[in-house]
């Protein structure tokens, strides 16, 4: 039997004790009472939860465990269809367009991808020169790393920084999502009586989205080797297939990075040592203003990565992927059917006790070399697990590490001194209603 809270309501189950707007904060808070491993049950759906490391590394394990498409994600097929993301472990369709795409994230595709980062992240910091007080951040990010898939992905531009309001793809995907994240806590029968208009909505919002993805795969202009270059040429994948790739890749490929960037730059607004240590790390590493860093010199930026990677350990954009039993097995000695699937509750696994006892601190040391390899494997899963994990992670990290560094060597960055962190969840997480002041450095510092 996996542990459950106790005094379970008939019907209802747990579900008083789990907002619908905060699941996995609120997953997370019960964690610390239950247990490495427990399960939560919402009407007549039960909910296993796994954050404990020893047993995370099991679930790592291919051979007994794979990836589980489970209901929220499953509901996000209206949208992304048997794209990459949301396919099926026996979707055959799943290897072709993965071996398609393999290149499209290569060493040498970041190097291409480079300049055109360098000139969305100019975008930016032209923004944040002219604000002349808060600036919004996930707001602001969400612009960067639109634009910034948009272009090097597919030619295409959202004109994000010239718009005051999100680009109506925005907008429709992050409705989709939170219908697709409402549609896991509430009961099927609910969903079909009274969400029939939502249901409605959510279909016209993913029409609208390809439509828009017709749009950009007409009007293109990128060149045969980025993602979509790739797809179109490789002659393997078919119209519909292709049209759900462009928005997985749109929109893994920024709601996560977005957030990842917005986080990291709470905490380092908040930490003036981090602060003052990853901005001499820029200082020294890359050229002055106005020379824009190459290529090698993002990587170069340990102590940057150091910092992002505390972020994404405290604050997991992408905060659970579901493990799968491949046939009858066990999980820390409890039996397991085949078929049967347990969520990885990220943030909880970033807090177990092998991170220490001040786990909740912000603390990039963490990620001193010495340091990781002095934990066990498994421990830090912000990019999920084995032959599923995400396929955009170098790209996302240089992509942040590069932002971070042409924002630290330009701004000082000032916190709202009012603000308490809050974290919305939309199936991703971000922090809500984060501002900072920036404004430029002294030129003498
Ligand atoms: Mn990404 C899968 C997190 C950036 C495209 N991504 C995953 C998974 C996690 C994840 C976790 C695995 C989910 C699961 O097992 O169900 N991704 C992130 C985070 C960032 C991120 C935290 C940024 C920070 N991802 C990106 C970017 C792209 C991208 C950038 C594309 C440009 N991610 C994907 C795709 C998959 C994925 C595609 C699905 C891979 C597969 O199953 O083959």
């Amino acid at each position: 039997m996996i542990p459950h809270p106790p005094l379970r309501l008939p019907l209802l189950g747990d579900v008083l004790r789990v907002s619908a707007r905060t699941p996995v904060q609120d997953a997370v808070r019960l964690s610390r009472r239950l247990g490495p491993v427990f399960e939560l049950k919402a009407f007549d759906r039960r909910f296993a939860f796994v954050c404990g490391a020893e047993l995370v590394a099991e679930l790592a394990d291919e051979t007994r465990f794979t990836k589980h498409v489970p209901p929220g994600v499953e509901a996000m097929r209206g949208m992304l269809g048997d794209g990459l993301f949301t396919a099926h472990e026996h979707e055959p369709g799943w290897r072709v367009a993965h071996d398609v795409l393999v290149p499209a994230f290569s060493q040498g595709a970041l190097r291409r991808y480079h300049g055109t980062m360098l000139e969305v992240a100019g975008q930016l910091l032209d923004r944040w020169d002219r604000a002349g007080g808060p600036v919004d951040v996930p707001a602001d990010m969400t612009r960067l790393a639109l634009e910034t898939i948009g272009r090097t992905g597919f030619g295409y531009s959202f004109g994000s920084f010239s718009r005051p309001e999100a680009h109506p793809f925005v907008t429709a995907m992050l409705r989709g999502l939170r219908y697709s994240q409402r549609s896991t806590t509430l009961p099927a029968a609910a969903t079909a009586l009274f969400g029939r208009r939502a249901r409605r909505r959510y279909l016209a919002d993913a029409a609208a989205m390809h439509r828009l993805v017709d749009e950009v795969i007409r009007s293109r202009t990128g060149s045969g080797d980025d993602m979509l270059g790739l797809m179109l040429e490789s002659g393997r994948l078919d119209d519909v297939n292709t049209r759900h790739q462009v928005i997985t890749f749109l929109m893994a490929g920024h709601e996560t990075t977005s957030s990842g960037l917005a986080f990291a730059l709470h905490h380092l607004s908040r930490d003036p040592a981090a602060l003052a240590r990853a901005r001499s790390e820029v200082d020294s590493v890359w050229p002055a203003e106005p020379e824009p860093p190459a290529f090698e010199q993002v990587a170069r930026l340990r102590y940057v990565r150091q910092v992002l990677d505390e972020a994404l350990r405290l604050n997991p954009p992408v905060p659970g992927f579901a493990r799968r039993a491949r046939a009858d097995t066990e999980l820390g000695g409890l039996p397991v059917r085949a078929g049967q699937w347990f969520m990885v509750l990220v943030p909880a696994l970033h807090r177990d006790p092998v991170w220490g006892p001040d786990a909740e601190s912000f603390d990039p040391d963490r990620f001193a070399p010495a340091a990781v390899r002095a934990r066990p494997a498994h421990v830090f899963k912000p990019f999920g697990t084995g032959a599923r994990a995400c396929i955009g992670r170098q790209f996302a990290l240089h992509e942040m590490t590069l932002v971070l560094g042409l924002l630290l060597r330009r701004y000082d960055l000032a916190p709202d001194p009012g603000y308490r962190l809050s974290v919305r969840e939309t199936l991703t997480l971000s922090p809500r209603g984060l501002t900072l002041r920036p404004t430029r450095r002294d030129p003498v510092s």
